[in-house]
């Protein structure tokens, strides 16, 4: 049989399974589905399926498993690293399967304060359902209006509340995940303690689409924070920020709940690209942090404890309400924005320990400032973490001039990164951005027993091929 033959055979049973509708073919409908956020990979596919439930999966992954059809689960495609993109021209037909129509909030209980929902459910979804029960789901990404809690599960994805809450890994109770066989992994259940052999669910989380399809989750929900002390302060050395930082975890204990950091060059390029939405002020750094407090906090208090290391109080802007606060917020949700806007960069998702995170800089900018006299640092991200977006680009340039920079930066950057006890990858995943890499500093002992386990649940290496290992 011809391979087009092949396609509609495959595409007949995709439609007998998920419906006609849910079957997408056009190539208009699939073009944004074929391609990254970024803008940097792109591939192709027979066709992008959306099934409307868990049996359907587990019949789309018997048909594949039984044709060897290639699989890349997608949710919001907001990956930064290319990891929901597939491949361009693999041998295998290959399509995507995006969770978007199953999306149902299936219980939220307030006395377990836990919500369990499919995993198409938008982030922004979840973090709405929560509120409306006077509960607080508290994963905050810039990325939050499209992404799914599939896809937040799979990248274990950050953000800026972590220093207060954690990764999703520790958001998460319970999981239900279509595993490449198509058995249902059944993990899903709401308990805080469950200590019945190896936490399943955990192989899973930052799995980025190798080990199959999660479909169903059980998150924790916390209450919701009475009130915000938001503010943004100006700083020359990063130590001031790290200074401040341990003198309010000691004296805010776990009420810390943000801690970012923008380097000047990014505020130049925010200034540039949302010219009418100015900056506050411009500085070397500037620091935006956040408590979570309630009606016994003190403002003399806090504004002597930035006196007592030095920070002039009329240096700090404090938010004096909401619309303040989300405004602050907008600014630093918008610096990503502001490099896509301003075109190519050499972009890095490292984290260090947070001492070492100085040094780190003074050692790996010069280095790249030899390769590029006028490349810019845009450098933003989750200090409180030790998680730096460390961007490097070279003013206006190309991606094909971005490609050939790549090689020479990132090695510099992630052997130092390693050198410093670092991290490659520090929220976003590995994709096929950081596959080299990974493989490069990854213990060979690591890497072998990783492939073990993909080569255990996915024989056939049906499973977003490629990526990662
Ligand atoms: P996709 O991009 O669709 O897929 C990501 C990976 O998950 C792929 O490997 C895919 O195969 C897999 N996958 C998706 N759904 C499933 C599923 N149901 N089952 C199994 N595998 C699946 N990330 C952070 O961690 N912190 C940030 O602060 C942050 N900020 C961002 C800001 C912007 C503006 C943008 C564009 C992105 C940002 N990201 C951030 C990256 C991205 O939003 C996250 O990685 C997010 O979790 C991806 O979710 P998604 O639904 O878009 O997944
Ligand atoms: C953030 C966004 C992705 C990027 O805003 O914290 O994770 O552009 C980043 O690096
Ligand atoms: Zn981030």
């Amino acid at each position: 049989m011809s391979s087009h033959n092949f396609t509609e055979t495959h595409l007949a049973k995709f439609r007998e399974i998920c419906g006609n509708n849910n079957v997408v073919t056009k190539p208009e409908l699939m073009s944004a589905h074929l391609t990254d956020w970024r803008k940097r990979y792109s591939g192709n596919a027979i066709a992008i399926l959306f099934p409307e439930n868990t049996s359907q999966i587990v019949a789309i992954i018997k048909y594949c498993q039984h044709q060897k059809v290639a699989i890349t689960p997608q949710g919001g495609n907001t990956s930064t690293c290319g990891a929901a993109t597939p491949l361009a021209n693999h041998t295998a037909p290959q399509i995507i399967i995006n969770l978007a129509r199953m999306n149902k909030v299936i219980e939220v209980d307030r006395v377990n304060s836990s919500v369990t929902i499919e995993a198409g459910c938008t982030l922004q979804m979840v973090q709405e359902i929560a509120a409306s029960h006077n509960l607080y789901f508290p994963l905050t990404l810039a990325s939050q209006g499209t992404c799914q809690i599939g896809g937040n599960l799979a990248t274990n994805a950050g953000g800026t509340q972590v220093l207060k809450y954690g990764m999703m890994r520790d958001l998460t109770l319970g999981l239900e995940v279509v595993l490449p066989n198509g058995n249902i992994m059944q993990n899903n259940h709401k308990l805080r303690k469950n200590n019945t052999y190896l936490d399943l669910k955990q192989i899973f989380i930052g799995s980025e689409g190798t080990l199959g399809i999660i479909t169903r989750a059980t998150l924790k929900l916390f209450p919701l924070p009475v009130n915000y002390l938001t503010f943004m302060l100006p700083v020359e050395k990063l130590v001031t920020a790290l200074t401040l930082l341990e003198k309010l975890k000691h004296y805010y204990l776990n009420n810390v709940s943000a801690f970012e950091i923008i380097k000047d060059d990014s505020q130049k390029l925010y200034n540039q690209q949302f010219p009418d939405a100015k900056l506050p002020f411009t500085a070397n750094w500037l620091l935006l942090a956040e408590l979570e407090i309630n009606a016994d906090f003190n403002l003399d208090n806090f504004i002597s404890l930035l006196e007592s290391i030095g920070i002039n109080p009329d240096d700090v802007l404090i938010a004096s309400n909401d619309k303040q606060r989300r405004d602050l917020w907008l600014i630093r949700e918008h610096i990503p924005l502001a490099e896509k806007a301003y075109g190519y960069a050499v972009k890095h998702d490292i984290s260090l320990p947070l001492g070492k995170i100085e040094e780190f800089l003074a050692t790996s900018m010069p280095k790249l400032r030899k390769i590029e006299a006028d490349g810019y640092f845009s450098i933003f991200g989750h200090l409180g973490d030790g998680n730096l977006h460390y961007n490097f680009g070279k003013k206006g340039a190309s991606l094909t001039d971005t490609e050939a920079l790549e090689e020479q930066v990132s090695q510099i950057v992630y052997q130092d990164v390693i050198n410093f006890g670092g991290s490659i990858a520090a929220e976003h995943g590995i994709g096929i951005a950081k596959k080299q890499w990974f493989k490069k500093y990854t213990p060979v002992e690591n890497l072998e027993l990783l492939q073990t386990l993909k080569k255990q649940l996915d024989p056939l290496n049906l499973f977003n091929p490629s990526k990662i290992l």
